[in-house]
């Protein structure tokens, strides 16, 4: 069969779903193509922060509504470390906050209105082949339950995560990849416990770094740095406990509620960038282009704030014929890129523990030391960690 749309979306992750948004709002068509079903996407337990400008666009597209009455919002966080507690206190720094609420409750919200709205979203689709891409009708060739399908294309957003197809079938040639990995990981586990705090905890501990994060009144997320090559069989749940509260309570008496861990796994950490973020008919967009290490919270954030560029780009193409925004894409995408990087950078080499020279591990006390004793420098922590301004909701 063959499809016609104006952009086509490979991906149904942040970035594709809340492009497919923005579009719709501008009367321009799209299709999303997602490889994995409906329930996988919906359960798929990734990021929990969330900005203040991307609740404020997820609000301005009329998904926010489910967010609002069960989101929690916090203007704060804290940061430990030798046995001492210090409070960043966002409202005072920046006059706003973030949003604790699940990336998959974000997917299901997004999934949700979008059927409704009766805008197709082909799940399961498998051999997904961007062709075409520089010329001035790219295609998507794909096959779904058995059959094969094509689907002519204006422009192709390439929202497929950093495992997908969309940046491979760039040719190499036409792209600078910079990287760096970081030689530890986080053991990330999803407890039915409430939490033992009313905001995140990012400690700092001999042992390694240690984060208290949430989802709801019930449900607590928390991590641990570990070795990149651990494997999850050798951290039986009490080990992750008594790590968790050694790590976060840091002598100070305080006691982490345990509960049951509904989900335990292990990511890496990497920064990462391709550059351009486009190619011909072709725009990535998200963790397509670019990784961040989760230190910062800024992943999911980053990815709304590409299409959110993407879509004003296609936009001024189609409703006064303008390119310029469209050859730019790359470059304006890229100047955020750099300095959430920068941030994400920032946060995890401040706070995990690395085979560093005792120097360093006195170079990264007195950062943290200056962050929590400086206006300025806990300010610039907190206009990252709320977010940078998004511009055009
Ligand atoms: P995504 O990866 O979310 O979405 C890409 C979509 O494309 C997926 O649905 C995938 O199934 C689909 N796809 C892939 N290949 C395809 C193909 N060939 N054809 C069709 N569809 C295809 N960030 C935080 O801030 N905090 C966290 O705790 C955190 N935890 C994370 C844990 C993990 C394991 C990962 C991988 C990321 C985590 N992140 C976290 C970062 C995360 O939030 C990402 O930045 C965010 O999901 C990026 O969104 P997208 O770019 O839309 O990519
Ligand atoms: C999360 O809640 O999953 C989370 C929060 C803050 C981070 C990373 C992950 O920096």
């Amino acid at each position: 069969m063959q499809y016609r749309t104006q952009v086509g979306i490979v991906g149904a992750g942040p970035a594709g779903l809340v492009l497919s948004h923005l579009l719709h709002r501008a009367g321009i068509s799209s299709i999303v193509l997602e490889d994995r079903t409906r329930q996988h996407c919906e359960e798929r337990i990734r990021a929990g922060v969330l900005e203040h400008g991307t609740v404020a666009l997820l609000n301005a597209l009329g998904v926010g509504e489910r967010m609002q009455r069960e989101a929690l919002t916090h203007y704060g966080i804290e940061l430990r470390f030798c046995g001492q507690r210090h409070r960043i206190d966002f409202k005072d720094l920046t006059g706003t906050g973030i949003t604790v609420y699940g990336q998959h409750e974000v997917i299901k919200d997004l999934i949700r209105h979008r059927l409704e709205h009766g805008e197709p979203i082909l799940f399961e689709v498998r051999d997904v082949r961007p062709e075409g891409i520089d010329s001035e009708s790219p295609r998507i060739r794909f096959r779904q339950a058995g059959a094969e399908h094509e689907m002519v294309c204006d422009f192709i957003g390439g929202c497929d995560g950093f495992h997908g197809v969309c940046r491979p079938s760039i040719p190499a040639n036409a792209l600078t990849v910079l990287e760096r990995n970081y030689p530890y990981a986080w053991l990330g586990i999803l407890a039915d416990a409430p939490p033992s705090s009313e905001e995140l905890i990012y400690a700092y501990h001999d042992r390694g770094f240690a984060l208290h994060s949430m989802r709801s009144p019930e449900i607590t997320r928390l991590y641990i740095q570990c070795h990149p090559e651990e494997d999850i069989a050798n951290w039986p749940d009490d080990r992750i406990w008594s790590e968790l509260q050694i790590r976060l309570a840091g002598g100070l008496d305080w006691k982490l509620t345990e509960g049951h861990v509904l989900q335990k796994g292990i990511t890496g950490m990497r920064s990462f960038v391709v550059e351009p973020m486009q190619f011909g008919r072709l725009y990535l967009a998200g963790d397509a282009a670019h990784i961040v290490p989760p230190t910062g919270a800024k992943g999911l954030n980053l990815a709304v704030a590409d299409v959110l560029v993407l879509s004003r780009a296609l936009e001024a193409y189609y409703h006064a014929g303008r390119s310029d925004l469209l050859q730019h894409y790359s470059e304006t995408c890229l100047r955020r890129v750099w300095r959430v990087q920068r941030f994400s950078w920032w946060m995890t080499s401040m706070l995990h523990r690395h085979e560093a020279s005792p120097f360093d591990q006195r170079r990264q006390l007195a950062e943290l030391d200056y962050v929590c004793s400086s206006r300025a420098a806990s300010q610039s922590l907190a206009e990252n960690y709320v977010g940078l301004p998004l511009e055009g909701i």
